[in-house]
């Protein structure tokens, strides 16, 4: 993190959502996604310049609470206003600014805390990884396929995305859709390819025997098989399978994740800085893990270029050390809402891009207004204490 305090003062906030279609659906064991409404910040500080963040909540609220829709309504009620027109010393006191008195919602505060840093970086001239004291120059990337019609169907997506350079296959999982789809998968791949599971929730408990058989596949981890807000089954589930359980939906908070280590809920963690309310709380959970022996990687949340931009530059940091879902732009998306567009080397690495200041990329204004359906205003509360303004077009 940079010594110099950095003064911050964001003067107005514009909200945009836009539709921006998956190339294939994506469907995990509590829902599918065809169409991803992304919803952009872009923060303009007080001297003229700007920057772009994502909010990654998504339409249905399968996946956790919050859908784009209650991230849009906390955001232009109470988050933007508690930022707005404040000068703010560093990017690291934005998140208890607004996670003070503030119960829930994370995606909606990530999305504007994640902008202050993005930011402070633009404003710096310092590329976002450095700024957070990343020392990756590349970041190892891994795909998670969505549930498959067949294990054949999901063997040939699998091989392709070896064929491509990942260094880990992540196979969405669901009751119906595990046993004999791992096996496949791991017979045609062979015993050296990284493989992992991931259960979105859908199993409990009584599915105990069915999970232990995953432990014939020397799976790298099985992610988050149990509920989303259960630490202590899973430490009962861990207790009885050899494969690690790597938590996801679990983690929303530093103190949720040193309840995890202690009680040995799982021996990995997946960062998704939207999850845990943005930076700050991510670089914490990050250092907790790497004095207590706990690798992590970077989740993914299906993210346009610009919500990829932050989690290349979190992933840069030196305990992300099991590869990310940090997918290249043409896994999913026709065309980027972003130049130059994220791109993956024969090896399954993304570069950071510690060649330019702020978040590395620049939104395609042309193509962002042509898929863009909803606009919205937030300038600063006046300073006699009259009501913020907001403005929709
Ligand atoms: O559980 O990691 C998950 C996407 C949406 C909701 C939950 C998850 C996911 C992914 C996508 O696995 C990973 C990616 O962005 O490539
Ligand atoms: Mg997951």
């Amino acid at each position: 993190m940079t010594s110099n305090p950095l003064s911050l003062n964001v003067a107005r906030i514009e909200l945009r959502e836009v539709r921006l279609p998956l190339r294939e659906p994506f469907r995990i064991s509590s829902g599918v996604c065809t169409e991803r409404r992304i919803m952009l910040l872009q923060l303009f500080h007080a001297d003229g310049s700007s920057v772009w963040s994502e909010c990654v909540a998504g339409e249905e609220p399968n996946y956790t609470e919050e859908t784009i829709d209650t991230a849009w309504y906390a955001i232009t009620q109470w988050l933007a206003p508690r930022v707005l027109g404040q000068t703010v010393d560093a990017p690291g006191s934005v998140s208890r600014l607004l996670s003070r008195n503030f119960r829930g919602h994370p995606m909606a505060r990530a999305a504007v805390e994640m902008g202050f840093w993005g930011l402070a970086a633009a404003v710096a001239r310092l590329p976002l990884a450095r700024l957070i004291g990343g020392v990756q120059e590349r970041v190892v990337t891994g795909i998670s396929i969505g549930i498959q019609e067949s294990p054949a169907a999901l063997v040939e997506r699998a091989q392709a995305a070896v064929a491509e350079g990942y260094q880990k296959v992540k196979l969405k999982i669901q009751p119906g859709s595990d046993i004999a789809f791992v096996h496949a998968v791991r017979a045609a791949l062979g015993e050296d390819v990284d493989i992992a599971v991931d259960a979105n929730s859908a199993y409990t408990l009584n599915d105990v025997n069915l999970l232990k058989q995953l432990d014939a596949f020397a799976l790298l981890m099985i992610e988050q098989p149990l509920g989303p807000d259960d630490i202590v089954r899973h430490a009962e589930l861990q207790r009885q399978l050899t494969t690690p359980i790597c938590l996801d939906e679990s983690i929303i908070s530093l103190d949720r994740a040193e309840d995890m280590i202690n009680m040995g809920s799982g021996r990995i963690i997946n960062i998704k800085p939207g999850r845990v309310g943005g930076f700050a709380t991510s670089i914490a959970i990050h250092d907790l893990c790497l004095q207590s022996g706990i690798p992590v990687w970077c989740g993914g949340m299906l993210e346009s270029g610009v919500g990829r931009a932050y989690n290349v530059a979190l992933a840069s940091l030196p305990n992300f050390t099991l590869p990310g879902d940090l997918s290249p732009s043409h896994r999913y998306w026709e065309r980027d809402l972003v130049t130059p567009e994220w791109t993956m080397d024969a090896s399954g690495t993304v570069g950071v891009p510690l060649d330019r200041p702020g978040i590395g990329v620049t939104p395609d204004m042309d193509r962002i207004d042509d898929l863009t359906v909803r606009h919205e205003t937030l300038i600063a509360p006046r300073s006699d204490g009259t009501s913020t303004g907001s403005s929709s077009l």
